[in-house]
């Protein structure tokens, strides 16, 4: 039984491009995983914690035939094998992926909240995940309906060929 998903990456320290084109190359070549869409990429100005560099971020969609905690701990295997370096909450990271949505599904767990608790105020996921599911509904609104009210100041695309994740 395969299962829509969305994912948010991003990144800020030594590559963020490459290693954000490297995690979704590894999720795509798991036989219980297909990335089916990845958004432009981003940079964006770094929230929560503002004195850090700028972010890239993108979104992807993708189906699985994992469950949603084994897709989060397939997303940390991959943070973990690329070595990811954080060094506190909002910091900068080498990489971060992050389940946003899996089917309709609402959980609350000690490892995963779905969908994402802060993603419907983020423009930095909004933007990217418009670009390949505006209509998505998430938390009873269309992905395009709560970018609409968001907050996009300085966000910038970094590369609009949706194909820059491909190796
Ligand atoms: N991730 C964070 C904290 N702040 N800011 C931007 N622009 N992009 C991010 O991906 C990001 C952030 C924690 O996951
Ligand atoms: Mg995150
Ligand atoms: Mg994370």
């Amino acid at each position: 039984m395969w299962h829509f998903a969305t994912l948010g990456l991003g990144g800020n320290l030594g590559d963020p491009a490459a290693a954000m084109a490297h995690a979704l190359q590894r999720l795509d070549e798991r036989e219980d995983c297909r990335v089916l869409d990845v958004s432009r990429l981003y940079r964006t100005p770094p929230w929560g914690k503002t004195d850090q560099a700028d972010f890239y971020n993108a979104c992807a969609a993708i189906e699985t035939r994992l469950e949603p905690e084994a897709l989060l701990f397939a997303c940390l295997d991959i943070e973990r094998e690329m070595k990811r370096v954080r060094s506190e909450r909002w910091g900068p990271r080498t990489i971060d992926i992050d389940i946003l949505t899996y089917g309709d599904i609402e959980l609350h767990v000690d490892v995963l909240t779905l969908p994402h608790p802060r993603m419907t105020q983020r423009a930095f996921v909004l933007l990217p995940l418009a670009d390949i599911r505006p209509d998505l509904a998430v938390s009873g609104r269309s992905v395009a309906s709560w970018l609409s009210a968001s907050d996009q100041t300085g966000i910038q695309v970094a590369n609009e060929n949706r194909a820059w994740w491909r190796g």
